[in-house]
């Protein structure tokens, strides 16, 4: 039936001319991620594949997207105004200028989609089905949002600081808002961010600006943000309110949850991603390398295991590369020649709180924080 229809239309589309088949198309790239997943085009959805997120800072055009929202028509940073209000004693306007005359810091930052991983789930969740490359880390620049906060005078009741996008609701959808409880928005590393990597925040990734909150799960990170609103109680947006929840109790998979056994989501989870070699690799059966990256939001990782044998056993990668806060470490791990056949790796991380990733994640009813160890079926060739 559902084969039938989409061969059906498939034969609509052929019967018209090039010309208008072009018409009804989007632009192919719009957006500078030609080499990324595409899950969605409006609002634009993408994923980075594996191969590509071999470097500690990801590069722009490899860095996922994940939007609710279409992006806003006009991003025209000469007119922009961040909106400071609420339980403030002066509410503020702030353009970019006065934004950038501001003392300005950097935060290097892994950025994850609480549900990056949600298509490994069994059952099956609903939601945009991501595999391993909602993820990716930058050099954000901007302002500390406690220097804007400190400018507003923050009223002693406050308790949150509720953030909305300037992105405006399709359908039935709700504005974009979350919101960060006072103690993190006064924290020294959470930026309202004017830049990424050195450049100015590109269209996709929330221009002109937006919030970054190192450590948390990524819908944090308000793009195209427009406003800041002090506040004693939290927000009743569907994103505060309904969204982003995770069950306080483990859950049977495929059960309903309650939703007062619901919390909202904050850190990252300790996590692991095999770079190299590739699913699928054919290797000769020579000595290789098991690289990657394992990260744990606001936590470090103290170490990460390699198995070349499904998890019977498990070996120490080393740690390399840069080291910073909030970001993701590389491991590396020498490997000897495999015999010839198929090989199940696995990588495995720990954080500096002694937590280990799951042989097997959590399944939960939105389909957040999937960590389980990481693996990598390879195929190494008989010798000659
Ligand atoms: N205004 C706005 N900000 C947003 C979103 C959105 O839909 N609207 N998506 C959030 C989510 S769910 C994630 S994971 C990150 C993704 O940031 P990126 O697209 O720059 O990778 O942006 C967050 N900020
Ligand atoms: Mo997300």
């Amino acid at each position: 039936m559902l084969a039938s229809r989409a061969a059906a239309a498939g034969a609509a589309m052929t019967t018209l001319p090039a010309w208008a088949q072009q018409a009804a198309q989007p632009p192919a790239d719009p957006w500078g991620k030609s080499k990324l997943v595409r899950l969605s085009s409006r609002p634009p959805d993408y994923e980075t594949p594996v191969a590509l997120l071999n470097d500690f800072i990801t590069p722009i055009d490899h860095f996922y997207v994940r939007s609710h929202l279409p992006v806003p028509a006009t991003l025209d940073a000469a007119a922009w105004a961040l909106t400071v209000n609420g339980l403030v004693s002066t509410p503020l306007s702030l353009s970019v200028a006065a934004l950038r005359a501001l003392p300005q810091h950097t935060v290097t930052v892994t950025l994850e989609c609480a549900g990056n991983g949600r298509a490994f789930f069994d059952p099956p969740v609903a939601g945009l089905q991501w595999k391993k490359g909602a993820v990716g880390t930058a050099r954000w620049t901007g302002v500390r949002l406690r220097d804007i906060l400190a400018r507003a005078g923050v009223a002693p009741q406050a308790a949150f600081v509720h953030m909305e996008g300037a992105d405006r609701p399709l359908g039935t959808m709700p504005a974009f808002v979350r919101q960060v409880p006072m103690a993190k928005a006064l924290h020294e590393d959470t930026l309202i961010a004017l830049s990424m990597n050195g450049q100015p925040i590109p269209a996709v990734h929330g221009a002109p600006l937006r919030a970054i909150v190192p450590g948390w799960e990524g819908a944090y990170a308000i793009k195209w943000l427009t406003r800041l609103t002090v506040s004693e109680t939290p927000s009743d947006s569907f994103w505060v309110a309904t969204g982003y929840k995770y069950p306080t109790r483990r859950v049977s998979p495929g059960e309903a949850v309650d939703a007062r056994d619901m919390a909202p989501l904050t850190g990252l989870v300790v996590k692991s991603l095999i770079t190299t070699p590739l699913e699928g690799t054919a290797l000769p059966n020579a000595p290789f390398t098991v690289a990657g990256f394992a990260w744990a939001g606001e936590d470090d990782i103290a170490h990460v295991d390699v198995s070349l044998d499904s998890g019977a056993t498990w070996a120490r990668a080393s740690l390399t590369g840069e080291q910073a806060r909030y970001t993701w470490r590389r491991f590396e791990f020498a490997a000897p020649a495999l015999p010839a056949g198929s090989h199940l790796i696995l990588s495995r991380a720990t954080d500096s709180r002694g937590v280990t990733q799951p042989a097997v994640s959590h399944w939960n009813p939105s389909g957040y924080l999937w960590n389980q160890y990481d693996s990598v079926r390879v195929q190494v060739g008989a010798s000659r």
